[in-house]
């Protein structure tokens, strides 16, 4: 099977763009694979490589492979129902959790056994979690929306580990096709990671109590200084970035001006407008944005989405358009990306 492959290397190495599994873990070591596929299977260790299948794609030709790289030698395990793999520097640590009517207590505890894991193994600075939300905008069994039942669970984990509103990593929080919760998270154990905000949304750990019991706790992106073992600095994971202003979902129904004001909000985010209250000075716009998803509520609307992101992006950044849920009813579009 010949699957698109996104390849992510860890700041101590470089990309190496997009090609087969089987050749990317041949290059280098891997530390593990997301594949954003047909279905979703518990994430699994199996002959040393730590491996998660999200059902993020419709049809085998959608798929791809996101391959995280280390240029260290990797271990992996298992703690509490968590899988992971960590080359002395980074952690990658990856979990599931079953639908069950409510999933509060189950997000919780996964979230719990992956920070214990972090603090145990001495990977402290998480810098990036991805969840994957089956049926996001749907109800669980008490008629609470699955997103906000998700969102007091995590909201409850970090309370239980004192876990900041400042030090809370970027994060995606987004559909899927199938399969519960699925998330995979990346900690480092000597960067130092600054959580940015964007000076015109309002940081979400501070929405207001419209949007769910517990509000959604992620930054909008953070900076990740250099390692012990790799002095370059400068990599900056921008969170799922969708068309809201102050806390508020704008532009309704209009999948271009949600595509406008989405870019936007990256744009002035990774700006040094933006970065000069955190003293970090970049001279970035959209061009320096790679390993991009794009994630679109409506089919009909990935080539119109698709054409608006080729306009602002590198043509040279890779970018992925899934076909999914997004976490608020009235947001049709949501993107991320990385600045290596
Ligand atoms: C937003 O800005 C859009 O719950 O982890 C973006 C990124 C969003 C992460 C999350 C949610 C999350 O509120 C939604």
């Amino acid at each position: 099977m010949t699957q698109a492959q996104q390849t992510v290397n860890l700041p101590s190495s470089v990309f190496t763009g997009l090609t087969e599994v089987s050749h990317a873990a041949a290059t280098g070591n891997v530390l593990g694979v997301v594949n954003y596929t047909t279905e979703c299977t518990d994430p699994r260790v199996e002959n040393g490589l730590l491996t998660l299948d999200l059902h993020m794609a419709s049809d085998l030709g959608e798929a791809f492979a996101e391959v995280w790289t280390t240029t260290g030698t990797v271990e992996t395990g298992e703690h509490h129902g968590v899988v992971y793999a960590h080359d002395g520097e980074y952690l990658l640590v990856a979990g599931r959790i079953a639908p069950t009517g409510r999933y509060t207590e189950d997000t919780r505890a996964a979230y719990v056994a992956a920070l214990d894991l972090m603090d145990g193994l001495g990977y402290k600075n998480c810098f990036r979690m991805w969840n994957f939300l089956n049926d996001i905008n749907g109800d669980n069994a008490e008629g609470l929306e699955i997103y906000r039942d998700f969102c007091k669970g995590r909201a409850e984990a970090f309370e239980l580990f004192h876990f900041g509103d400042k030090e809370v990593p970027s994060a995606t929080g987004i559909g899927s096709q199938g399969g519960g919760i699925a998330f995979y998270f990346l900690a480092s154990r000597s960067a130092a990671l600054t959580s940015v905000e964007n000076s015109k949304q309002m940081a979400a750990y501070h929405y207001p109590r419209q949007y769910g019991p517990r509000p959604p706790k992620f930054a909008r992106a953070t900076y990740l200084a250099g390692t012990h073992t790799d002095r370059r600095s400068g990599q900056i994971y921008v969170a799922g970035t969708a068309s809201i202003r102050g806390h508020e979902t704008l532009h309704d129904g209009d999948i271009e001006a949600q595509v406008r004001l989405s870019l936007d909000n990256i744009e002035h985010l990774i700006s040094d407008e933006n970065l000069a209250d955190y003293e970090i000075t970049q001279g970035n716009s959209l061009l320096n944005l790679d390993n991009i998803k794009v994630y679109v509520r409506h089919r009909s609307d990935i080539p119109a989405v698709r054409r608006m992101c080729e306009e602002r992006f590198s043509p040279n950044a890779r970018v992925q358009y899934l076909n999914v849920d997004v976490c608020r009813a009235d947001l049709l579009v949501e993107i991320e990306g990385i600045i290596a």
